[in-house]
């Protein structure tokens, strides 16, 4: 309440209206550092999701349905009221600001933490209203963390498989398509792609703080250089080297620069030259991104090498403990995963936190345990969707493992979730064909039981890079990207029932060249990541002749690649594991 009230202090005195903040950093990342957890801080909300609106009257905190009871949890005593993003008859806080202040309110905001699509819909609600740029939080966050100054890392040649020099080139190519002269990059995952950095600035991201500038000859990397090693540096010789904050004042005449609005901050997109003409591109970097090199691909392989050991490790480890007797909670599963992959060469962190739910926990789809986490019965199922940053391949990997006796309904809808991700896996479309469409060919058999699951089938995987990236999304979403060979996504049907359990199979997989003939060229996908799917809960009868040689030959192969790298005894395991059905 307290900070409540030297917000409207603050507003007062700038003389707001309405303030508005969002959880989101000056790059819009899915993922941001503590400097930028300002709503967590005002509200103790933890979701990833939030908007936060402060007026004069009302303090609202909006999130989606993945967080509505953690909210009303944590929002309490607070003083703030929850409005469930989704529900019939709540409008969105752009909506709800057009229709409670005055048309020519004045608005405020931290102009960082604003990509450009947003405040589009911002403006389209309030056309009359004056917006300022102004961060309210840091005169009375007492104790904000500082922006993370983490160093930064050459991602070798043997990893990134093409040079700066080379993907500049690539780059400056679609820019000339779009007949755009510069290209400013906000995207922190675009930029590392592009000079070959990592960095470790964001949890769960390899990501630095940093922007970048493309013209036809030169180009501008914007970080501050404390963080770059010599090594680094004498990798980005390319690049013209200027402070991070610098890109704000950076003078620069060009006709037509090219951005992409969604991960462009409000404060980056006035700062450009407002003579030239803006051309809002999806992502030129994101689509060259999304196709994997051949150099890639090897290392992926290596990766998800890696990932199927520590896997097999944990799945081992947790059959072996008899959970009559032994306490082990979900946090027990997270933190033995990370003591596994730190056995692995070349393991930096997990890609995000590990989703290990128990039961009905599972049945939350973005489950985060708390305060060590759920104990572990002998029965039912446990969902464990987990992921990995190797310096070789970014993993995303769900495995659903009963830990005793089933009901028939968990049976029945882990073979639906199986045939679901086996029917993706095993698809074949001409090339063209888009995220949209390959969705349906994964749902179709939980369609035909009259059952469904909210969250996309499938979205895009970084090379040692965000676990989600875009442009593809196998997904009802309808949008323009199709699926190219060389693409790596993942193939991630479920089922939930809330308060009992629920599934999810994950693999991912990368698109390939089946077949070129009269009818055209035809795309399929290679399962590149290793892990045994569980055999256990199959209900035979469900399955066609089809379907169980494919789930056999799949754990067959998960045997033939993790077997040389596996210890004896975990040899045997593996090998029960994987036995046909
Ligand atoms: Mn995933």
């Amino acid at each position: 309440m307290e900070k409540l009230l030297k917000i409207r202090e603050q507003m007062n005195k700038e003389q707001l209206d309405a303030y508005i903040m969002l959880n989101s950093d000056a790059h819009q990342s899915e993922y941001i550092a503590d400097y930028w957890q300002s709503i967590a801080w005002l509200t103790n909300f933890t979701g990833s999701n939030a908007v936060v609106v402060v007026t004069k009257e009302a303090a609202i905190l909006w999130t989606d349905g993945r967080y509505f009871i953690q909210a009303e949890k944590e929002l309490q005593g607070s003083g703030f009221e929850l409005y469930k993003l989704g529900e019939e008859g709540v409008p969105t806080y752009s909506k709800y600001l057009g229709s409670h202040l005055a048309p020519d309110a004045n608005v405020g905001f931290d102009g960082r933490a604003m990509g450009t699509s947003s405040f589009t819909q911002l403006k389209k609600a309030m056309p009359k209203a004056t917006f300022r740029y102004t961060d309210l939080i840091q005169d009375i966050w007492q104790g904000r963390p500082e922006l993370p100054q983490n160093p930064v890392w050459a991602h070798g040649l043997q990893y990134a498989g093409k040079t700066p020099a080379e993907k500049l080139a690539d780059v400056r190519e679609k820019m000339a398509e779009k007949h755009a002269d510069a290209y400013v990059v906000g995207a922190l995952d675009d930029i590392m792609w592009l000079t070959n950095l990592r960095g470790s600035d964001v949890e769960n991201s390899t990501v630095a703080f940093a922007y970048a500038l493309i013209t036809l000859d030169k180009a501008y990397l914007f970080i501050d250089d404390h963080k770059l090693s010599a090594d680094s540096i004498a990798h980005l010789g390319d690049f013209e080297l200027h402070p991070y904050d610098a890109i704000f004042s950076f003078d620069l005449a060009y006709e037509s620069i090219a951005y992409n609005d969604a991960s462009t901050s409000v404060l980056l997109f006035e700062s450009l030259l407002p003579s030239a003409k803006k051309i809002n591109v999806a992502s030129i970097i994101g689509d060259l991104k999304a196709i994997k090199n051949e150099t890639e691909i090897k290392n992926i392989e290596n990766s998800q090498l890696k990932e199927g050991v520590s896997l097999v490790r944990l799945y081992k480890w947790l059959e072996d403990i008899d959970l009559g007797k032994t306490t082990v909670t979900e946090y027990d599963v997270e933190e033995k995963l990370k003591e596994f992959r730190h056995m692995q060469e070349g393991y930096l962190e997990d890609s995000f936190h590990t989703i290990a739910g128990y039961a009905g926990n599972g049945a939350i789809v973005h489950y985060r345990s708390q305060n060590g986490g759920d104990k572990l019965e002998p029965q039912g199922l446990l969902l464990v969707d987990t992921g990995a940053h190797y310096v070789d391949g970014t993993t995303d990997t769900t495995r659903t493992l009963p830990l005793g006796p089933l009901t028939d309904e968990m049976k029945k809808d882990y073979t639906l979730v199986l045939k679901a991700n086996l029917a993706l896996s095993r698809a074949i479309f001409p090339k063209g064909t888009k995220g949209i469409q390959l969705d349906s060919i994964a749902r179709q058999y939980i369609w035909q039981a009259m059952l469904d699951y909210k969250h996309g089938t499938g979205h895009g995987v970084g090379f040692c890079l965000g676990v989600h990236e875009g442009p593809q999304s196998i997904s009802s979403k309808l949008q323009d990207t199709a699926i190219q060979v060389g693409m790596l996504s993942s193939n991630e049907p479920g089922l939930y029932r809330g308060g009992s359990h629920g599934i999810r199979i994950e693999t991912l997989i990368l698109a390939k060249v089946v077949a070129n003939n009269e009818f055209g060229t035809f795309l399929g996908f290679d399962v590149v990541s290793y892990a045994p799917i569980s055999t256990v809960p199959v209900v035979r009868e469900l399955m066609t002749a089809e379907e169980i040689q494919q789930l056999n030959d799949y754990n067959q192969l998960v045997f033939d690649k993790l077997a040389p790298y596996l210890m004896a005894e975990e040899q045997v395991w593996l090998r029960e594991a994987t036995r046909a059905i």
